[in-house]
């Protein structure tokens, strides 16, 4: 398709692809793990949350295939079979969603860790010989729609388009995965591929994948330009939803717990898009603060942290956890997608 788009001139609006079925058409949103459940390393796939703003579209993988285009000495087309290819990698990885683009500052804390499999999106970059002009990749998303949330509605979407800098690509693990947890993706999670970017918030993994293009700039796309593209106040400037800020989240003790006085051991996950350093632990509500162990982290995983607490006194009690990470950010209390996590529990006789 040319650029007489009828709906404007991002080009995340025009179609280069036939349009599959969407099955359901329209935001999908599926949240089965309530925060501070979350106590295998591992998320189980039936647990891990499904985020699909136009819907999911129904691809056969027999006639599926993506298009490597612009800024490649040697641009082509690849179906399912030819991933087999290159090399098999394994991810271990969070996966984190950024919570809802309209409310960039408000914490969701939709986190998961899973296991991907797939390939390389490097080894494919060079196969098809990338230019040393490219800046960025643009991954492109088979669905297709309007996003509509309540009292929010985009305007018409042909794809789903992100775009990631070049140099992260090429010095990280970035995959395209055709598995997860060990079996084949299902239609919800990107069936037959999709783009993982380990330590990327989730809204850069594109889903449905059906063309990768090289390019000199950032893509003038509604997902990478108009949503996910946080404000900084007081300035003109927007910082795109990239690479994942420190964060952490008490599973142990539960919000609401009644406990007795006793040794308590505060528990629970950290992660950031380098390794987690340090996480304390307050239990006055953040007027102290004490050093929590952190299990070294494994791939690109989350890290367990427990503390142990003696509390003697009856009364309630605001525990509250806050990871630093070995870039030396530290999750803000407040007013931020990453503020720190805050459990109320009572303590009985
Ligand atoms: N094509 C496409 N890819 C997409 C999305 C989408 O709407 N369309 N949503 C993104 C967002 S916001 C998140 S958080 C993750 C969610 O991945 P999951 O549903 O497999 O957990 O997919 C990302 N990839
Ligand atoms: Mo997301």
């Amino acid at each position: 398709m040319t650029d007489d788009s009828k709906t404007g001139e991002r080009e995340g609006l025009r179609r280069v692809a036939p349009n599959p079925k969407m099955a359901p058409s329209g935001l999908v949103m599926e949240f089965p793990l309530p925060i501070g459940r979350t106590t295998e390393f591992i998320t189980p796939s039936e647990k891990l949350f499904v985020l699909a703003h136009l819907g999911v579209p129904q691809i056969e993988s027999d006639s599926w295939s993506f298009d490597l285009v612009g800024l490649f000495g040697s641009p082509r087309s690849l179906r399912y079979a030819d991933l087999a290819q290159f090399t098999p990698k394994t991810v271990r990885s969070f996966h984190q969603c950024a919570g809802n683009p309209l409310e960039p500052n408000k914490p969701m804390r939709i986190i998961a860790n899973v296991e991907w499999r797939g390939v390389l999106l490097r080894d494919i970059l060079e196969q098809a010989q990338i230019a040393p002009s490219c800046r960025y990749i643009w991954a492109y998303g088979l669905d297709y729609g309007a996003f509509k949330a309540p009292s929010y509605s985009s305007p018409l979407q042909e794809h789903y388009v992100k775009d990631l800098p070049v140099d992260y690509v090429m010095n990280h693990d970035v995959i395209i995965a055709t598995h997860l947890n060990g079996e084949p993706l299902s239609p919800k999670h990107g069936f037959p591929a999709r783009i993982i970017a380990p330590g990327y918030y989730g809204t850069n993994s594109v889903k449905w994948l059906c063309r990768v293009e090289a390019a000199d700039r950032r893509a003038n796309a509604y997902f990478t330009q108009e949503l996910y593209n946080d404000r900084i106040p007081g300035s003109d400037t927007r910082k795109p939803v990239w690479e994942i800020e420190p964060e952490s989240i008490i599973v142990s003790p539960g919000t609401g717990s009644e406990l007795s006085p006793a040794d308590v051991l505060i528990s629970g996950w950290a992660w950031s898009a380098t390794e987690v350093e340090s996480v304390e632990v307050s239990t006055d509500g953040g007027v102290t603060w004490a050093d929590a162990e952190v299990e070294p982290r494994e791939n690109a995983c989350w890290q367990r942290f427990g503390y142990q607490w003696v509390v003697n006194h009856t009364g309630h009690y605001e525990l509250l956890s806050r990871a630093t990470d070995r870039n030396g950010r530290t999750q803000p209390l407040d007013g931020a997608r990453n503020s720190v996590h805050r459990v109320g529990i009572t303590v009985v006789t």
